[in-house]
């Protein structure tokens, strides 16, 4: 494959190096991913669950169905994708991993640098003192409380109409524009202000390699586009 000769030779010399990731380089893993056949939401409407307004409105609901994504995610293991991007970090001087992904894969895998933009499921944040704790408890308790205070927890998660954490952005937006390759493996390019990473890159003189099933919004900024599933793509890169 023309493309993957490209990519390789690109990787090799190198210095830096950022990768964004989304659901797809999880589905290898078992983890449904967001859209597409047996997808998350072809079961549920995210309007409906994954935001504040539907947390207030029916906490036991949306927790509900954080318990049911926590059982699903608790018995999922790393694929070989997720192990060649944590061995990017010791590759490449320069090396960041921008994750869109909330299942906590990337750092059972072993990246460390890594920034987790959606949050992360394996995450509690109380709603009155704010404290975050892991906790890996499956299910968990309805209505789960904070260790500390006793309020109500919420998934630490970025639900639809909440801001990114403020450092998150400021540490993607810096790894986008100092990198010479961006790699997006398995992201549709549909959700903010994610969707506009493959630009920022692009404007900053990026070359970018896009690995998915399918064309997606990103492919038009696309220097060079992979098809086929991560686990199988991704390996290749470095070997
Ligand atoms: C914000 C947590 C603003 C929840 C998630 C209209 C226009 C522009 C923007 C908006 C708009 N209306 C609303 C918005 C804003 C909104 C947004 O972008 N909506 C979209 C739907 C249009 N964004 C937000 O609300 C964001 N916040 O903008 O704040 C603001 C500003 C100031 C003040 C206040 C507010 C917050 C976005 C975060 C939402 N949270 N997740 C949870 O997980 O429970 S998003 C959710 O989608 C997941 O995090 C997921 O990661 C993310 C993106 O999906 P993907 O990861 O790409 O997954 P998907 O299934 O879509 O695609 C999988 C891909 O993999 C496919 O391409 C497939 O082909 C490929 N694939 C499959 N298998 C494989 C594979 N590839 C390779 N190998 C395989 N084996
Ligand atoms: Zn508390």
């Amino acid at each position: 494959m023309a493309g993957l000769l490209e990519v390789k030779a690109k990787l090799a010399a190198a210095r830096a190096v950022t990768v964004l990731t989304g659901a797809g380089i999880s589905a290898d893993s078992g983890v449904p991913t967001f859209r597409g056949a047996d997808s998350l939401w072809s079961k549920f409407r995210p309007e409906d669950l994954a935001t504040p307004e539907a947390f207030a409105r029916d906490p036991r609901l949306v927790w509900e169905w954080y318990n049911w994504r926590r059982e699903v995610i608790a018995s999922k293991k790393p694929n070989p994708a997720h192990a060649t991007v944590a061995e990017m970090e010791a590759r490449f001087p320069h090396f960041w991993l921008i994750t869109q992904n909330v299942d906590g894969l990337h750092a059972d895998a072993g990246s460390r640098k890594l920034s987790e933009i959606h949050g992360n499921i394996w995450k509690v944040r109380c709603t009155a003192c704010g404290l975050i704790e892991h906790n890996r408890q499956v299910p968990l308790p309805m209505l789960p409380a904070c260790a500390a205070c006793g309020h109500l927890v919420r998934p630490h998660i970025v639900w639809f109409g909440e801001s990114l954490a403020v450092a998150d952005i400021d540490q993607s937006y810096a790894a986008l524009r100092s990198c010479e390759l961006l790699l997006l493996i398995g992201t549709s390019g549909l959700v903010y202000p994610a969707a506009s990473f493959a630009s920022i890159a692009k404007e900053a003189g990026a070359c970018v390699v896009e690995i998915n099933l399918d064309p997606t919004p990103y492919s038009g900024a696309a220097d060079i586009a992979l098809h086929g599933r991560a686990k199988d793509l991704v390996p290749l890169l470095l070997d």
